[in-house]
């Protein structure tokens, strides 16, 4: 908890009931949601499971956890003094920087006083007679709000695969997005990682380099760029600040509103020097913009392959077991699953004390008292960690008991999938917003501006309808069709419905296999603005 801060604590908080707009969330989302109401003159409330705020930054403690996203974007441009006063020290910074940043906007913006922690929200009905939601909380509040927004996250839903018999293991177990405050000492202890994704990838060499003996369980391999992360340039920080406003718009222009540096040249166009050539810098350079090195990578099998092929040279080069090296080489396109970005990933596999173990061809069939038995071996463990990653996008929407006009069910709604209309509003469900809801660009850009625009976006909504004297503001069901169909066209002419990927929900057994984000991060901005100009286009306003 940062100091000075003045927080609601649920014993000392006195029952609120009614408030013009219930906030879910008190991560970078719901702090700015709070911060633009505010200004706006609206009352409002946030609603926090955890003991503090920062959200992802809050609950993700894995020793390694940082950000992929440079410091100087990964950060809020909604306030010039902000910008300038917040100094970051790495080229990409750690969680706790994140966190610190995050308590530090919290404290300047005196947020901390309509925050209220440890409390979940459970249920949001619509009262349609009194055009308002009815929230309740774990905590037994009840609060009447004329507006909702779901600033729940959609990486904070943790996952956990239903392993036979996890209950009965006597060792220690965690959650890599559930990590304890307290941190943890390995030392001397066989530990054993489910799972390979980004949590893995940066906690895997930090776990090796501390515990007796680790056993890595592998289902996918997945592709990682090198972060080449280093102490940020107080000179380079200086001439980013003199034009921070210039360097954010010119950031917010780029796909996926984040400097990838990217070339317009189709790698089939280019001589084989040339692909070397740009692949080598890309990879010396370090991190997301290996994305950026060719136009096509994102649209073009044959394009991709070209990285693939890259990529697996690489990793053989990094690892010097060939079996190990061949079962680090992923089979799926690059970018398919989210790249990862990591310090001394494949390396550490040349450790004496680590190993890889294919769980796809020897699946996991369950956990033991003493550790865990994949269909051909046992393995004895003191500690299992899962990082076995997030019900990403609907999970943490969907664990809210969420009902709209006529009594629906939000989850019956979404039973095939998230239907919504530009991410923003789901048809049926009248003055409930999502922040980075399914449908917009969210996952597949740089989060901080997205939940921006999204933010100023509800924000100057609410102000629209109270200034033309509007009770409320709702999807219609053509409109949203209409989006949803356009989101699922975007992503067939890509390389991302190719793979078991969580953007698809293929991690969660028996999630609706639909593609959930929308790729188009700048052009959706765009469109979210055209809608506006046109009165609100494809919204019903009453
Ligand atoms: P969150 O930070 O997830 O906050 C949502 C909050 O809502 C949580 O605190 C949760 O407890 C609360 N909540 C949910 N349901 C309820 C309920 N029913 N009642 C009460 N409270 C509830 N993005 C990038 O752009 N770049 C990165 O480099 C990057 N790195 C990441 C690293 C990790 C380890 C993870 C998990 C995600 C990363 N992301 C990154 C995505 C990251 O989630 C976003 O950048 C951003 O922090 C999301 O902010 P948010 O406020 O929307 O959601
Ligand atoms: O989760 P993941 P994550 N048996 O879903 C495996 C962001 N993030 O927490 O691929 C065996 O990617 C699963 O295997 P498979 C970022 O957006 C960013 O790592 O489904 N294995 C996979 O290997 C990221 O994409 C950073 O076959 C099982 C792993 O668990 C997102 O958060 C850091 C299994 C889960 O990987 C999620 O990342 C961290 C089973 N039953 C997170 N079930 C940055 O670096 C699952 N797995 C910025």
């Amino acid at each position: 908890m940062q100091q000075g801060a003045d927080p609601v604590r649920p014993e000392e908080s006195e029952r609120v009931d009614a408030v013009d707009v219930i906030v879910v969330g008190a991560g970078f989302a719901g702090l700015y949601m709070l911060h633009r109401l505010r200004e706006q003159g609206a009352s409002a409330r946030v609603f926090e499971r955890g003991s503090g705020i920062g959200g992802t930054w809050f609950w993700n403690r894995y020793p390694g956890a940082r950000c992929d996203v440079e410091s100087m974007e990964y950060s809020y441009q909604f306030s010039e003094e902000l910008q300038q006063e917040w100094e970051w020290t790495e080229r990409y910074a750690t969680q706790p920087e994140i966190l610190r940043y995050a308590e530090h906007v919290a404290e300047r913006f005196d947020l901390m006083r309509d925050i209220q922690l440890e409390t979940s929200v459970v249920s949001a009905t619509w009262d349609e007679a009194a055009s308002r939601w009815e929230i309740r909380t774990d905590r037994g509040d009840r609060v009447s709000a004329r507006f909702c927004v779901l600033a729940t996250g959609c990486l904070s839903s943790t996952n956990h695969p239903a392993f036979e018999g996890a209950e009965r293991f006597r060792g220690d177990t965690y959650h890599t997005g559930r990590w304890p405050h307290e941190g943890v000492d390995f030392t001397g202890k066989r530990v054993g990682v489910i799972g390979t994704g980004s949590s893995a990838i940066q906690s895997i060499p930090h776990i090796a380099a501390q515990a007796e003996h680790l056993f890595v369980f592998q289902r996918t391999p997945n592709y990682s760029i090198p972060a080449n992360n280093h102490p940020l340039d107080p000179e380079f920080q200086r001439r980013i600040k003199a034009e921070y406003p210039a360097f954010r718009a010119r950031n917010r222009a780029m796909p996926a509103g984040l400097d990838t540096h990217p070339n317009d040249e189709s790698v089939l166009a280019v001589s084989a020097e040339r692909r070397e050539e740009v692949f080598e810098s890309r990879w010396e350079h370090g991190g997301l913009p290996f994305m950026g090195a060719f136009n096509d990578l994102g649209t073009s099998h044959e394009a991709n392959e070209l990285a693939k092929d890259f990529l697996h040279r690489k990793i053989r080069a990094l690892v010097d077991d060939p079996a190990t090296a061949d079962l680090l080489c992923p089979d799926q396109e690059v970018g398919c699953k989210r790249i990862c970005v990591d310090t001394g990933y494949f390396e550490t596999f040349n450790r004496e004390n680590v190993r890889l173990v294919d769980v796809r061809t020897a699946p996991i069939e369950e956990i033991t008292e003493t550790g865990l038995r994949t269909a051909d071996a046992s393995y004895e463990l003191d500690a299992i960690v899962y990082a076995t990653g997030f019900d990403a996008m609907t999970g943490a929407i969907l664990g809210i008991d969420i009902r709209g006009q006529g009594g629906e069910s939000l989850r019956d709604a979404w039973s095939a999938g998230p239907r919504t209309y530009l991410g923003l509003q789901s048809a049926g469900f009248p003055n409930l917003f999502t922040v980075t809801g399914p449908g917009s660009p969210s996952v597949l850009s740089n989060m901080i501006p997205s939940i921006e625009q999204h933010v100023e976006w509800i924000a100057d909504c609410i102000a629209y309808l109270d200034a033309h004297g509007h009770e409320s503001i709702e999807a219609e069901l053509p409109a949203q069709d209409a989006w949803v169909d356009h989101v699922n066209e975007v992503a067939s002419a890509t390389i991302y419905l190719g793979c078991n990927s969580w953007y698809l929900g293929a991690n969660v057994p028996g999630k609706p296999r639909v593609f959930m984000p929308y790729i188009g991060f700048p052009t959706y901005v765009a469109k979210c603005e055209e809608v506006v100009s046109k009165g609100y286009e494809g919204f019903q306003l009453t």
